[in-house]
């Protein structure tokens, strides 16, 4: 089987932030000169960005880690550290990024160059240079650089085509796209012969040209898993037409009209939208129909009958539908911001600060230290910290962890 995938799980690491620097200006004639400690610089942050040639998920199957790269320490004489390269994750048209867990779309990237923040880099931290007060003359500790994000996620291919062909298995689909296009699907006399979807894109004149989407073959109860199940009714979802195609030679003894009940009610109970989309209805096979009854357009790619009528009408449906927004999964984005402060409690009676700046707040590089400590505690206090601490009702004696600190909560911090 050729590679298509159309999901996976990717893990993305941003990279770190460089730890801030503590040094002091070496002077002829002072012990001791001024802070001269460099920044951190900022890790790379990991983004998916839409490629148009990138064909499927098939690189993240085997291979899910992507990671961006840290940044550099400070050092001193205010030296800063360099910031770490971002990476930039190529993935194809049409990836829907969901939450790993709860599969909420994230993000939609259909056109080439559409890009998405996956991974927060790392902030570098601040040298000691940059504590220097009035009343704090040698700060001896600085910030450690910040953890870049780190999370798994969900995505999802859906193809992008103008037209998507729907069908019973058996009816002639990978046979219609083979003839008007060049896709070179498999072909063969019994049902689910196409496990995949093709793409073929159909040129009409110089200035028009469709893609065509070649959909693994419906069968009724899909929706509960039969045949191939809705799997692949995913690449339905973004097709501007469908084309249903109905075989007038004998299905399992399914009459067109038949056969189009069962789609219809496929297409509807994975997405009821899809009843809205444009379609065109053909019968297939009609070379050797057994049916005589149905009225619509007759075609055989067998015999070239009713194809050109075929592909004519699917441009101007097309054509149409192009004027129209393509339809998306409407996915706003929403991510934590900065200041935020949330408090959680652990199974074992701990509590646990959640938020960007308060973890960064206790990210010192030296804790013990006096100045440290005092810096660190007004500015949780500042950040409302203490506050939500108390809020929340924690009691002394309690342990709370910020980051990778863990101190034991006293009520008059
Ligand atoms: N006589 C005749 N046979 C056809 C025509 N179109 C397709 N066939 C035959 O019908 C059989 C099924 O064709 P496929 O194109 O594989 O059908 P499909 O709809 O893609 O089937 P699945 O991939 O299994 O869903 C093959 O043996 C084809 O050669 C046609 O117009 N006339
Ligand atoms: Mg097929």
């Amino acid at each position: 089987m050729s590679g298509f995938v159309d999901e996976c799980n990717i893990n993305v690491t941003a990279g770190d932030g460089g730890a801030g620097c503590v040094s002091f200006r070496r002077e002829a004639h002072v012990s001791r000169g001024g802070p001269d400690g460099g920044d951190g610089g900022n890790g790379g942050t990991v983004w998916f960005v839409a490629n148009r040639n990138v064909a499927s998920l098939l690189a993240f199957r085997d291979h899910p880690h992507r990671r961006a790269d840290h940044g550099k320490h400070g050092s001193g004489q205010n030296r800063h550290g360099a910031r770490g390269n971002d990476l930039e994750v190529a993935v194809p048209e049409g990836t829907v990024v969901l939450d790993h867990s709860t599969h909420e779309p994230l993000a939609d990237l259909l056109h080439h160059g559409d890009r998405w923040e996956a991974a927060t880099a790392g902030q570098g931290g601040r040298g000691n240079a940059r504590f220097l007060t009035n009343r704090r003359r040698a700060p001896a500790f600085a910030e450690q650089g910040e953890h870049g994000e780190e999370r798994w996620l969900r995505l999802e291919l859906k193809l992008l085509a103008d037209v998507a062909i729907v069908g019973l298995p058996n009816v002639g689909k990978s046979t219609f796209i083979s003839r008007v296009s060049a896709a070179k699907p498999k072909i063969a006399n019994y049902p689910f012969t196409t496990l995949e979807p093709n793409l073929g894109v159909v040129r009409l004149d110089d200035d028009f040209e469709m893609v065509l989407a070649d959909i693994p073959g419906l069968i009724g109860g899909a929706s509960e898993g039969k045949g191939l199940g809705h799997r692949f009714l995913r690449h339905v979802e973004r097709a501007r037409v469908l084309l249903v195609l109905l075989d007038l030679s004998e299905w399992d003894g399914q009459s067109p009209a038949e056969q189009l009940d069962v789609l219809l009610k496929e297409l509807g109970s994975y997405r009821p939208e899809l009843l809205e989309r444009p379609r065109l209805v053909v019968g297939s096979r009609a070379d050797i129909a057994l049916e005589t009854e149905f009225d619509g357009l007759k075609t055989s790619s067998a015999t070239g009958l009713g194809i050109p009528e075929t592909l004519g009408r699917l441009s101007q449906l097309v054509g149409e539908a192009r004027s129209h927004v393509l339809p998306t999964t409407g996915v706003t984005i929403h991510r934590p911001i900065g200041d935020q402060v949330a408090i959680e409690r652990f199974d074992d009676g701990s509590w646990n600060v959640v938020g960007r700046a308060a973890v960064r707040a206790v990210a010192l590089s030296d804790l013990t230290d006096d100045q440290a400590l005092d810096y660190a505690q007004n500015r949780l206090r500042q950040l409302g910290v203490v506050k939500a601490l108390d809020r929340a009702g924690v009691k002394t004696g309690d342990i709370v962890h910020v980051g990778d600190f863990s101190f034991e909560y006293e009520e008059d911090l």
